[in-house]
């Protein structure tokens, strides 16, 4: 953009004036100005384009107490990926596991002693730590999410995501 024009080496020497030279550097931060507008009109666009039911993940924070979670119902739009971030202030482990009644079925069923958060909404919380795991919810209705150790859910480990 910018161009140096090389002047004679004599200062005295006739030369362009300055007029039309201060006239170009008015017109630069004007060009800067246009082009940046229309990169923020554009970029606004794109975001309502990706988003157009709201924010499309979030984090949610669930403590593990007393055998209880808090809090024991959440609600996301339908789409959102949730990070669940799992605190277990117990002196004993827990786990989550967030999925359809089938799901559920299975891990009341089933034996398996750890989930290191290979599957999505599926997450060991030995006591005193934190986990995460993600799970994304896109069609609208309750998810269950249940610590399935012996006696846990009985005990009232339940909770709800609310998707709508
Ligand atoms: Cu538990």
């Amino acid at each position: 953009m910018t161009t140096t024009r090389l002047r004679p080496s004599h200062p005295s020497a006739p030369g362009p004036r300055p007029q039309p030279r201060a006239r170009a550097v008015w017109a630069v931060p004007a060009l800067l100005l246009v082009a940046a507008l229309s990169l923020g009109a554009a970029g606004a666009l794109l975001v309502l384009a990706a988003r157009p039911h709201g924010p499309a993940q979030r984090t949610v924070v669930i403590t593990m107490h007393h055998t209880h979670f808090q809090p024991a119902e959440i609600r996301v739009e339908p789409g959102t990926t949730v990070r669940f971030v799992i605190r277990n202030t117990d002196p004993i482990d827990h786990e989550l596991i967030v999925g359809d009644e089938a799901v559920h079925q299975r891990h009341r069923v089933g034996r398996e002693e750890r989930h290191d958060g290979d599957v999505p909404g599926e997450v060991s919380v030995p006591a005193g730590t934190e986990a995460t795991t993600t799970f994304r919810f896109d069609e609208p209705g309750r998810v269950a999410y249940i610590c399935h150790l012996p006696g846990h859910e009985a005990y009232g480990m339940v909770g709800v995501v609310d998707v709508r």
